[in-house]
């Protein structure tokens, strides 16, 4: 009995570490505005800490500043270069630990609504784009029509980014929406994986 149970806890712990690994994505990174040395003020230079950084779809960036100082605005390029936050894209942030999505490709443009701040440096421009990916192994096929089976996958590198591992083409890509297939083939996994555990628990 005490052996069914040490089995069953180590199937349970096996499961649990596979679905922690399958559940976090593959790629998402996450920038602190301003880190390392600066942060979302007056005094950091902060295009040049976002000219430094390849920012991808999926990645996203945490605001961390004083409440009682400052805000985070997300503007148009206009208001971005006008220092205006009279028409602003989305609700100010005002907790002082805002996150702000990077989903997908083109620029976006941040400032401090706080009167002078903004004329003061606290504007941002954040550049997202998957231009630099390319795929690798095995080399592109040729286009096979939709729905043909055993396409050939590959791995995608992007700089900046982890490979992504690609099924087929479409399957796992940044940003368009096809992380649907992948979640549904994770969760497959997932199950296979812990029917095979209980398997082997049975036969033990
Ligand atoms: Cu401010």
């Amino acid at each position: 009995m005490a052996r069914l149970q040490a089995s069953l806890l180590a199937a349970v712990a096996v499961t649990i570490a596979a679905v922690a690994m399958l559940a976090t994505p593959a790629y998402g990174a996450s920038y602190t505005v301003g880190n390392p040395g600066g942060s979302w003020d007056t005094q950091t230079n902060l295009n040049d800490w976002a000219s430094s950084i390849d920012f991808r779809p999926g990645d996203e960036l945490v605001f961390n500043y004083d409440a009682s100082v400052h805000d985070v605005v997300e503007v148009t390029r206009e208001g971005y270069l006008s220092c205006s936050p009279a028409s602003p894209l989305a609700a100010a942030l005002r907790s002082g630990a805002d996150t702000v999505q990077l989903n997908a490709t083109g620029t976006r443009y941040f400032i401090c609504g706080v009167q002078g701040h903004c004329a003061a440096g606290m504007k941002l421009e954040v550049k997202v784009s998957d231009a630099n990916c390319t795929t690798t192994l095995p080399p592109p096929a040729p286009p096979s029509p939709p729905g043909a089976p055993g396409a050939p996958g590959g791995i995608r590198i992007c700089s900046g980014g982890p490979p992504t591992i690609i099924m087929s083409p479409g399957v796992i890509s940044y940003g368009n929406g096809a992380s649907l297939g992948s979640s549904a083939s994770l969760s497959s996994l997932i199950v296979t994986m812990a029917s095979l555990l209980l398997v082997g628990l049975i036969i033990v």
